[in-house]
């Protein structure tokens, strides 16, 4: 953080001193994201193993996540005009705290989702649902924007964490995109495009035959 700030020189620090304290804000301030989302691997792994106990099976394939990294936190602040500020990281960023969740069928990603809030420890703040409104890219997945609590020795506190369910075919076309086009400065290629998003057709096809399947097998669960 200290050479990104140095770097880019947007901010005016009288001294030192007021630096140092900037940083050690920033510090607590990611210690809070990172609260956040250890919150949200601890609640997956429980659900995962309730339901591997009561279906035989683990909706879960993988939980990953990340801290979004200072020069993205910058690139994105500076993009949409705000400040470089710790006020405004907390006010304008919901994906500073991340975690991706894959899963195995179609309905796991509802399930998973409805797994999540429900006792309402975990606050649903937010929705946006690319599988049924798919991006026009072809980009499908599940966001949710949601409040975790966090304890600190001065009390409980809320944190922001974006939570991305998919499948793994979604995950597959959507590493691959990333790599290829996403955020890419390469030249606009509609012949790439259009094969990026007839792959992803065809994967959400590949989907819906493997929900089909489960659903003829019974495979089903809800919490
Ligand atoms: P990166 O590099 O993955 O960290 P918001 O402020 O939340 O309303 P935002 O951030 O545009 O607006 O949210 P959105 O649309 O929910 O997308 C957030 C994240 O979803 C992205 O994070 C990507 O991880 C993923 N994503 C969204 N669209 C695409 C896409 O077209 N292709 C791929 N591969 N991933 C996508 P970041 O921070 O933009 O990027």
């Amino acid at each position: 953080m200290n050479e990104e700030l140095k770097e880019n020189g947007n901010i005016n620090f009288p001294d030192e001193e007021q630096f140092g304290q900037f940083i050690s804000q920033y510090r607590q301030l990611m210690l809070l994201y990172e609260s956040a989302v250890q919150c949200v691997t601890v609640r997956l792994d429980t659900i995962g193993k309730e339901v591997t106990i009561r279906e035989q099976r683990s909706p879960i394939r993988t939980v990953t996540s990340r801290i979004k990294e200072p020069h993205s936190i910058y690139q994105k602040l500076q993009k949409r005009g705000y400040p470089l500020t710790l006020e405004s990281i907390m006010e304008h960023l919901n994906d500073i705290a991340g975690v991706r969740v894959i899963c195995e069928y179609l309905q796991d990603v509802y399930a998973i989702r409805d797994a999540l809030i429900s006792g309402g420890t975990i606050r649903l703040v937010r929705e946006k649902d690319y599988i049924k409104h798919p991006k026009p890219n072809g980009y499908r997945s599940l966001h949710m924007i949601v409040d975790v609590p966090v304890m600190l020795c001065e009390g409980e506190k809320y944190v922001r964490c974006e939570i991305q369910i998919r499948t793994t075919a979604m995950d597959s076309w959507a590493g691959l995109e990333h790599n290829l086009r996403y955020k890419k400065d390469r030249a606009q290629d509609c012949n790439t495009d259009q094969k990026l998003k007839r792959c992803a057709s065809l994967l959400a096809e590949s989907d819906s035959l493997m929900q089909e399947i489960a659903d003829e097998l019974g495979l089903f669960w809800n919490i």
